[in-house]
């Protein structure tokens, strides 16, 4: 069905679609591109914010009419749905009058899930569906992990040396990976909808959780789990706004204090049993706000309890060539372990050298 042309031109819509991978939330990122008589003759990806979507862009786009041609696309193209933000990609390219839609994977969205091949299918194109589509899913994992999980993905970032260890006992910790690891963690953040930490780093490292080091026209949404509402006036969290605080306490002064500055307070039901956050319905509620992908940089018993509770995907470990001995602290705060068929397994997806350092991301396999 497919052909080596038809992978070239996916493998060059997939290329397109890395463009909005930082820009396009909560959208998934797409790529398309339009070929006729065997030349490319439009191509685009998802705008800033989700809209235009790419396969508008493409036909926008087009040098010649691309009545006949051939649409690629890396996700199923839209259709007509309640919540629609624009004109649906199917009927632009009904009207376009296209021969043959080849798409990488299904739209499993409620507004689409295989809405738009039907509608495309129906006015007499050729729709040929899955080309190279575990590209697909790999390239737009938060997306699909939001809508078919409905929580975000959810990337654990950890920097320790060899040992493990994250700070000496006394707390300091600055630094212990290299300039080019830390710049490293800077493309994360402006890939990431939003950067998560606790109060307790607050604290100890008043992050600013902007992205410096790359260039990014787009800041990620900044998350603060304070579950007390302690945070302090002077956080550099709380300056520019961007930011959203999670707590499970009501205090209206100071709530008000906080939005007043443009900081969003939002309240989630505590765990019955801890009496903290309830970190899965934290979850679920930041996928409702249209969050793909949040990357976590804080200390390990945030760490530990995202763990414990489920809702980690992945973890990117910066590992220094360094030892910090056995009194430093750790990675990961989790309850003893009696049998050792109970830890958290992961497994690698990669391996490299950042600067000096030693980068390593697992996937955390299911229990
Ligand atoms: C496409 N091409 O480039 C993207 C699509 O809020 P709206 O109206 O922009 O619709 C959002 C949904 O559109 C989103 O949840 C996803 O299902 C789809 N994204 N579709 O045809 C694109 N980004
Ligand atoms: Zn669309």
């Amino acid at each position: 069905m497919f052909t080596a042309f038809d992978h070239a031109m996916m493998a060059r819509a997939f290329r397109l679609a890395e463009l909005g991978r930082c820009i396009a939330t909560p959208n998934p990122f797409v790529g398309c591109v339009i070929v006729k008589h065997g030349r490319v003759i439009g191509e685009g990806f998802t705008q800033r914010g989700g809209r235009p979507h790419a396969e508008a862009v493409a036909l926008a786009s087009c040098t010649v009419s691309p009545e006949g041609a051939t649409v690629y696309s890396t996700l199923e193209p839209c259709c007509p749905h309640p919540k629609s933000r624009g004109p649906a990609c199917s009927d632009l390219i009904k009207a376009a009058k296209v021969a043959r839609v080849v798409s990488a994977l299904h739209d499993p969205f409620d507004g689409v899930d295989g809405a738009g091949h039907t509608r495309l299918r129906e006015a007499g194109i050729v729709v040929d569906i899955g080309l190279m589509e575990s590209v697909a899913r790999q390239q737009l994992r938060a997306f699909l992990t939001r809508v078919t999980r409905r929580r975000p993905w959810v990337t654990l970032k950890v920097a320790a040396s060899l040992d493990g260890k994250t700070a000496l006992a006394n707390g300091q910790s600055r630094w212990i990976t290299g300039a080019e690891a830390r710049r490293d963690v800077h493309r994360m953040r402006a890939e990431a909808c939003a950067v998560l930490t606790g109060i307790g780093t607050l604290m100890a490292d008043d992050p600013q959780l902007t992205v410096r080091d790359v260039s990014c026209d787009r800041q990620p949404l900044r998350i603060l789990l304070d579950s007390r509402l302690d945070v302090v006036d002077t956080a550099r969290i709380l300056v520019g706004g961007n930011t959203l605080v999670v707590t499970a306490t009501q205090n209206d002064v100071r709530e008000n204090q906080l939005k007043a500055r443009g900081i969003e307070v939002v309240r989630v039901p505590v765990e019955e049993r801890k009496g903290k956050v309830d970190l899965v319905k934290m979850m679920e509620m930041l996928g409702a706000r249209g969050l793909n992908y949040i990357m976590v940089e804080t200390g390990a018993k945030l760490n530990g309890s995202l763990l414990a509770a489920g809702v980690v995907d992945e973890i990117v470990a910066y590992i220094a060539p360094s030892i910090l001995g056995d009194a430093s602290r750790g990675l990961f705060a989790l309850p003893e372990l009696m049998e050792l068929s109970k830890r958290t397994r992961l497994k690698v997806t990669d391996t490299r050298n950042i600067g000096d350092d030693l980068r390593f991301t697992a996937a955390v396999l299911e229990d």
